[in-house]
């Protein structure tokens, strides 16, 4: 590349000092208007011209020798020259590419193709960032001030603990540069979800199932994704104090921690680890970085809920470094042979009402297998909605799902089946689970036809009481 500068101080010289100036790649050449920066930029050896701006601009400006590499820096304070500069390279050399630093922007020719910068921005869009990033590092320095004479640390998280708690976990494990021997990661309850069960097995992550009286045993505690609150009493009279809590859940008043971060404008509590990690320069692992990818991921919906450009920017740093083949491993579960036999039983029975598809799988070995193929069905052609259901432990298990919806799925199987368990979701998916024997109660125990029967029916009821949504 080749920069032509036209300025008046040496503001760009000190930009491009940041490029290496002594590079071979790159020629630079000065065009100013006193003799003082003539002479500066002279003694520093770099190529530079003086000469009026005012007399003979036309001139100047026509005789630049632009080549289709060059590229033209204008950095002039006098609006009305600067202007009139500008209108001049656009006559000369149209469309030439040029970068205009100015503070208070200015029109910009149709026959130029040029940028505008603000000199200000610099400092917000580089230096700022990196003085945000100075302080997160003395917060994180004093968190590990906190655990450094400390033996076993108790890192707690919710009680079905999600991808963002296990990742948030597992990041702050390494951030204060513990193992899974000194630093365990623990829930009052168990990880369910089969993709967050993935997720423990193919990042060889273990979550330990604690209760409150083994929490004295340990002598630091951290609370992520989660805050005291949530688990009411019962931890209060076991703990005075908590020593770090992180979080972006609004905040509940009501308890100490020695340190606290509580970030609700962000989408994921993984956010504020990357952020810790990259202003410590940690070298995040790839193993770390497709968990806490994964916790964004999942907490924002793929960044499409609740999401601060924070997290925007963690994803795009943590996106490069994570293994995409464990992600997909992760979010779409392996099918086991028997499963598709039982599913291509199911589709032979499947039955279509208008545009509906349902289908029962009758029982399952893994519960996932029911909304994997909900999602699956979705792609026979015409088919709008999918409702596929399966037994699984004493459950039936209903998944919905929906393209172009114009009713939204949650209510649709609120209305359906919230008599008989629980039943919602979202726009495009939804969920219900009810207990075979209120099934059976109501309905009789004629197994598998009547299920099948009474799903239709009571889906499509339901389907018709939903009101017609605005696509969004
Ligand atoms: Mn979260």
């Amino acid at each position: 590349m080749e920069y032509i500068i036209i300025c008046q101080d040496e503001l760009p010289y000190f930009l491009l000092l940041l490029k290496d100036l002594s590079s071979k790649k790159d020629t630079i050449h000065f065009i100013v208007d006193q003799q003082a920066i003539y002479e500066r930029l002279r003694s520093q050896g770099i190529s530079a011209q003086v000469s009026s701006f005012n007399v003979d601009r036309d001139k100047l400006v026509r005789d630049l020798r632009l080549k289709s590499d060059s590229c033209l820096i204008v950095s002039i304070k006098n609006q009305p020259l600067l202007s009139n500069m500008l209108k001049l390279v656009a006559r000369y050399h149209p469309f030439q590419p040029t970068l205009i630093i100015e503070e208070n922007g200015v029109a910009i020719p149709e026959q130029l193709s040029a940028k505008l910068v603000r000199p200000s921005s610099i400092f917000t869009d580089l230096c700022l960032p990196r003085i945000e990033q100075a302080f997160t590092k003395r917060h994180v320095q004093q968190i590990k001030d906190l655990f450094a004479d400390k033996d076993k640390i108790l890192l707690l998280i919710q009680s079905d603990p999600d991808p963002d708690a296990i990742a948030s976990a597992l990041a702050f494990r390494h951030l204060i540069g513990r193992n899974r021997t000194t630093a365990h990661i623990a829930s009052f309850g168990e990880v369910t979800r089969p993709e967050n069960l993935a997720m423990l097995r193919l990042l060889d992550i273990q979550v330990e199932k604690i209760t409150v009286d083994i929490i004295r045993k340990y002598e630091g505690l951290c609370m992520l994704d989660v805050q005291p609150a949530h688990f009411a009493g019962s931890l209060n009279q076991a703990v005075n104090v908590v020593d770090v809590v992180i979080d972006h859940h609004p905040e509940k008043a009501g308890f100490q921690a020695k340190i606290k971060d509580i970030r609700a404008t962000y989408g994921a509590t993984s956010t504020i680890l990357t952020e810790y990690l990259r202003a410590v320069d940690f070298n995040i692992s790839q193993r770390l970085a497709t968990a806490l990818l994964y916790g964004i991921k999942s907490d924002t919906l793929l960044l499409g809920r609740g999401v601060d450009p924070a997290d925007i920017e963690a994803f795009s740093y943590l996106y490069p470094i994570a293994n995409t083949n464990i992600l997909r491993r992760i979010e779409r579960p392996e099918v086991h042979p028997e499963d598709i036999d039982s599913f291509s039983n199911a589709l032979k029975k499947r039955r279509i009402v208008n545009d509906i598809l349902f289908s029962h799988l009758g029982r399952v070995r893994r519960e996932d297998v029911i909304p994997h193929f909900a999602d699956f069905s979705l792609q026979i052609e015409g088919v709008e909605w999918s409702v596929v259901s399966g037994i699984f432990r004493g459950n039936l298990i209903i998944s919905v799902r929906n393209v172009g919806y114009v009713r939204s799925a949650g209510a649709v199987v609120k209305n359906a089946f919230s008599g008989l368990g629980s039943a919602g979701g979202h726009s495009h998916m939804a969920k219900a689970v009810i207990p075979l024997k209120n099934f059976y109660k109501r309905f009789g125990d004629k197994r598998g036809a009547t299920i099948r029967e009474r799903i239709v029916e009571l889906f499509l009821t339901g389907f018709e009481e939903a009101p017609k949504e605005e696509e969004d």
